[in-house]
């Protein structure tokens, strides 16, 4: 389990404040998809990912990517209950999608090395040691229903 200090818990809150969420998301999507080719698959009715650009670009890959982030920043509103929070997202990513539970992982550090690059000096250790534990627990709770 994640445990934040009311301190990083403030922190998160409030740099999360500082950044536009739905291009966190779109980026980090594109981002999972640019580093880590073989994610594409789970997106292959997405259209045209065949280079870098088109991937980041992509309008249907903005658009998943912010509703990813949407959801993400509900799990922020619920640090103390991220498995219960991610529980039917857990099922539905098993179940129907049968993304394997590593790249929950991968993108939560795309997701830290965009808030890295929006939050510039921001972004200090600190900040980073606290997000670190919210994309882990994160991907910790989507993964919890596997079997
Ligand atoms: Mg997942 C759908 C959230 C990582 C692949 N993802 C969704 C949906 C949400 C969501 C809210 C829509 C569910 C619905 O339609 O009811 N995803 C979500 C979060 C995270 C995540 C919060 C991690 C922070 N997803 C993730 C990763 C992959 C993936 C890493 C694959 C590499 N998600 C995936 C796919 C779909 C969703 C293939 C269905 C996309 C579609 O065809 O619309």
């Amino acid at each position: 389990m994640v445990h934040l200090t009311d301190a990083e818990k403030a922190a998160v809150k409030s740099l999360w404040g500082k950044v536009n969420a739905d291009a966190v998301g779109a980026q980090a999507l594109g981002r999972l998809l640019v580093v880590y080719p073989w994610t594409q698959r789970f997106f292959d009715h997405f259209g045209d990912l065949s280079s870098a650009s088109a991937v980041m670009s992509n309008a249907k890959v903005q658009a998943h990517g912010k509703k990813v982030i949407h959801s993400f920043a509900e799990g922020l509103k619920h640090l103390d209950n991220l498995k219960g929070t991610f529980a039917s997202l857990s099922e539905l990513h098993c179940d129907k999608l049968h993304v394997d539970p590593e790249n929950f992982r991968l993108l939560g550090n795309m997701i830290v090395i965009v808030l890295s690059h929006d939050l510039g000096k921001d972004f200090t250790p600190s900040a980073q040691a606290a997000f670190q534990k919210v994309v882990s627990g994160v991907a910790t709770a989507l993964g919890h229903k596997y079997h």
